[in-house]
């Protein structure tokens, strides 16, 4: 399996309707704090519609049961999910699996579930997320590279778009990126560099 080399993360269906018809073929949508389960089913589903419509995968961090309920491509757990979620669930319903690891012990346990795609961070300093883990740097993505072999992997952390094609050439087969597009000045041309930066790495 191939993962387009550029994946956004968002968190509203706001989001993807602006991002997605540019062009943006995997996205995921990551919403931390939603007011209720209803407005969260409401997300998902019109973030799922926007982007069958424009032939982008999405990924669904976290809620595993609402990405089967809505026939999602992928769902994305961290570490502290995976206990919680019924991977077989997952599978059955046709789900991809994509799972972050930061160290070694998590690579582990992310490999024994079998995913999709492992995901590495942060690879650089980020504001974007509270981690315990100091920046890893472009070695740890080789390293990971080598580790998980044919296995998608999904680099994260302070990616911008000026160091895209390092991270890509140590690696990793796509970047997830939050801060550089959706805190960008402006998002949709941002989006639209990204695509152009990546278009070497991007199969057909
Ligand atoms: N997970 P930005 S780093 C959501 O290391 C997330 O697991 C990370 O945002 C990890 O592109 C991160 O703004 C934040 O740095 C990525």
């Amino acid at each position: 399996m191939q993962l387009d080399p550029f994946y956004p993360i968002v968190d509203s269906s706001a989001w993807v309707e602006r991002l997605v018809p540019l062009g943006v073929r995997l996205l995921q949508l990551r919403i931390k704090d939603a007011a209720s389960e209803d407005v969260l089913r409401e997300e998902i589903a019109a973030s799922r519609v926007l982007c069958e419509k424009h032939g982008c995968q999405l990924i669904v961090n976290d809620h595993w049961r609402l990405a089967i309920d809505e026939g999602c491509d992928f769902v994305h757990l961290g570490q502290e999910d995976l206990d919680g979620a019924d991977i077989d669930a997952i599978r059955r319903a046709g789900i991809r699996l994509g799972v972050s690891t930061h160290d070694g012990a998590e690579l582990k346990t992310a490999l024994a579930v079998e995913p999709d795609y492992i995901a590495l961070g942060p690879v650089f300093q980020t504001s974007s997320k509270s981690l315990k883990w100091a920046p890893q740097g472009l070695g740890k993505v080789m390293g990971w590279k080598e580790q998980v072999g044919n296995l998608p992997l999904v680099a994260i952390g302070g990616i911008t778009l000026e160091k895209a094609g390092e991270v890509l050439r140590n690696g990793a087969d796509s970047i997830a990126v939050i801060s550089d597009v959706t805190r960008h000045r402006d998002p949709e041309q941002r989006t639209r560099d990204w695509i152009e930066e990546t278009r070497d790495w991007r199969g057909v």
